[in-house]
């Protein structure tokens, strides 16, 4: 069968796997949906769903200096050795600006379009691309030690970290220290905060180099303490985990993360397509989930892609969807609406915004050739508006 639609987009090795190997994407065989709401990568979404503890009124709270050492005792209790919690919350201060962060979270203030305008580059795919090049060797073979494409490995690590060139600076105790210590989640970041400890007390990192994000996700995957103890893998097999600056670790800790999150290495992650006027119909056939974390209740119950078919849904420029026993839950982010298979769930669980899975999807698209990049629209746009800008600067110069 040909699955060659208009446009030549073709379908992918995964549609054509799954369309010859019926049982591999069995839906009675998917996983339950509380993998959405296992323990996540990112930082992001555990500030977007969990709220834990209650709020405490800020005159209840005990200053600072005496709240660290009340945590400094429960350390030690817990069997943290004495010099590491020592060498650890000695001198740690409160972080100002890991409070201010905490508030402004740019994937879940931007618009789908804004967003991909913004990180979607032709930089980054030419980027992507040259990194996914560079570094084939490893990619292979963590790719084929846990089911996950290179392609997507790069472009979550690429998201994540801008490939390893940031992942930030913010020292990991002191971060958590602070969040931990505001009442806004402070159950949350308190258990990090344990966590980073045992992950200094197992000797993987030294306290000074562990270092990450303002919301204390660390190292070049961006794992949460809790996330690196259950996830991160010492691939490059020198005993020690180091998501921060051994590739062979951070691609295969990624890859394990997304792999234990229901990775289906026959699957792609999904497609665009474009729905029919009558949202009212795919509203009635497939309703928003019920359960999962925010992004995951604004997509709809999955269906095949038969039923998509009939419901009117077709590729972007009007072919028919691929033939191939796939489910898929419809997205529509902004201007544009999406097919996301089982695949794009275990993204979601990586970091919960349809923001971030569409562009790792799309990113990976255009990194494997499946899709060529588009023309950014905006970039003859941004010239005109430069150029306005540029004269009406003249002009104020003019008249100034
Ligand atoms: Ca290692």
């Amino acid at each position: 069968m040909r699955l060659i639609d208009s446009i030549g987009y073709e379908a992918t090795a995964g549609e054509r796997a799954a369309s010859a190997n019926i049982a591999s994407v069995d839906p009675a065989a998917r996983k339950p949906y509380d993998r959405i709401v296992a323990p996540v990568a990112s930082a992001v979404l555990m500030l977007s769903m969990l709220v834990v503890g209650a709020p405490a009124a800020a005159d209840d709270r005990l200053p600072f200096d005496e709240w660290l050492q009340a945590f400094r005792a429960e350390a030690l209790a817990r069997g943290i050795r004495p010099e590491v919690v020592e060498q650890a919350l000695t001198n740690v201060q409160r972080i100002d600006v890991v409070v201010e962060r905490d508030q402004n979270q740019a994937e879940f203030i931007l618009s789908l379009d804004a967003y991909l305008t913004r990180r979607l580059t032709r930089e980054l795919v030419t980027y992507a691309r040259r990194m996914a090049v560079k570094h084939r060797r490893v990619l292979r073979k963590v790719s084929a030690a846990y089911g996950v494409p290179a392609e997507t490995l790069v472009s979550v690590w690429g998201l994540e970290s801008n490939f390893g060139r940031f992942s930030g600076v913010r020292p990991t105790i002191p971060t958590l220290a602070t969040l931990a210590y505001e009442p806004r989640r402070s159950g949350f970041f308190r258990n990090e905060l344990f966590a980073a400890l045992e992950i200094l007390n197992r000797g993987d990192i030294e306290v000074d180099a562990m270092k990450g994000s303002w919301a204390g996700a660390m190292g070049q995957p961006q794992f949460l303490p809790s996330v690196y103890l259950r996830y991160a893998v010492d691939f490059d097999r020198d005993r020690h985990r180091d998501i921060w600056t051994s590739l062979p670790d951070i691609l295969a800790s990624i890859a394990n993360y997304l792999k234990e999150h229901g990775w289906n290495p026959k699957e792609a992650w999904g497609r665009e397509v474009r729905i029919p006027s009558d949202k009212e119909a795919l509203a009635t056939a497939a309703p928003p989930r019920e359960a999962g974390c925010t992004a995951v209740k604004n997509m709809s119950e999955p269906l095949s892609l038969r039923q998509w078919q009939q419901l009117g849904v077709r590729l972007p420029k009007g072919g028919r969807l691929p033939v191939a026993k796939i489910r898929g839950s419809l997205v529509q982010a902004g201007s544009r609406s999406f097919l996301a298979y089982g695949n794009y769930e275990a993204l979601l669980a990586y970091n919960c915004a349809h923001t971030y899975a569409i562009t790792v999807g799309l990113l990976s698209d255009y990194v494997s050739g499946r899709l060529s990049p588009p023309r950014p629209p905006q970039k003859a746009k941004a010239r005109g508006r430069k150029v306005v800008k540029r004269s009406a600067k003249r002009r104020l110069h003019r008249v100034s």
